[in-house]
């Protein structure tokens, strides 16, 4: 038996089957863990959807941002954008079954001695707490307030958590740490428009930004955390604890899986 993660496969099936057959991967006896974003910008959103769903009892996944839009489109809180490869899944005769599944994702997985995240932790949260923030989240998107949240999610206010928030104030940024998060201050601030390997300029006088994972201090410093969500890292972190496994597939990348029992990498171009 041996556990693999993946990284984000946004519709990529044929690399995501190119991957697990390279590692001769077999349901019931190996698993799988994704990092999310399993849906959009991809060809195949719908197939991997059912082929993550049929080894269901193999697969431990996280959402991201991608798998929360679905479900937002899929509620009538979001339109669908012009780059968005979510019309099949929204259509199809199984929708209602693997949209369910999906909202019933965890946003953050804990076991093996590593944390599993789409985006990451933010400096100020211990991987303790970032559970606990986490369960809050997945229990709004379990709970009849589904709806209610998914249409109050997007926002990138407030881009700072404090204990004292309530609401949706409080799951939006929660949401927002452990999804959409790339770049952020030293006490968690988020910069949420910064998408490359380095942060826009920011304003004379505000506090710098960087990579969530590079501040002293973090509190969740020294756990194996396996997280994706950001392509332009290519999986470089330079510290063998942050484990990034978005290589890029949907953008011509490669698909990347990891051995959480080795550390070995195998990839497939995309
Ligand atoms: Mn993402």
């Amino acid at each position: 038996m041996t556990t693999w993660a993946v990284g984000d496969i946004q519709g990529c099936l044929p690399a995501l089957r190119c991957v697990l057959e390279k590692v001769d991967f077999q349901p019931g006896r190996d698993v799988l863990w994704s990092v999310g974003d399993v849906v959009n910008r991809g060809s195949d959103c719908l197939g991997t959807l059912r082929f993550l769903y049929a080894m269901r009892d193999s697969l431990v996944m996280v959402l991201g941002n991608h798998d929360l839009h679905l479900l937002a489109t899929a509620a009538g809180a979001r339109a669908l954008s012009p780059s968005d490869t979510l019309r099949v899944v929204l259509d199809a005769p199984d929708r209602d079954a693997l949209l369910s599944w999906v909202a019933e994702r965890p946003l953050l997985h804990r076991e093996h001695g590593y944390t599993l995240v789409h985006a990451g932790i933010p400096p100020q949260w211990s991987v303790h707490e970032a559970a606990a923030r986490a369960r809050e989240v997945e229990e709004a998107l379990r709970s009849p307030r589904r709806d209610d949240f998914l249409h109050n999610m997007y926002g990138n206010d407030p881009a700072l958590w404090r204990d004292d928030l309530s609401g949706m104030a409080r799951l939006r940024v929660i949401t927002n740490y452990f999804t959409r998060m790339r770049f952020c201050t030293a006490e968690g601030e988020l910069d949420l428009t910064s998408k490359g390997d380095s942060p826009d300029p920011r304003p004379p006088g505000a506090p710098a930004v960087g990579p969530w994972f590079s501040h002293p201090g973090r509190k969740s410093a020294g756990e194996r955390i396996i997280f994706g969500h950001w392509a332009a890292l290519q999986g470089k972190t330079g510290d063998p604890t942050l484990i990034g496994l978005d290589t890029g597939c949907v953008w011509g990348g490669a698909m990347t899986l990891y051995n959480l029992d080795t550390g070995e990498r195998v990839s497939c171009d995309c």
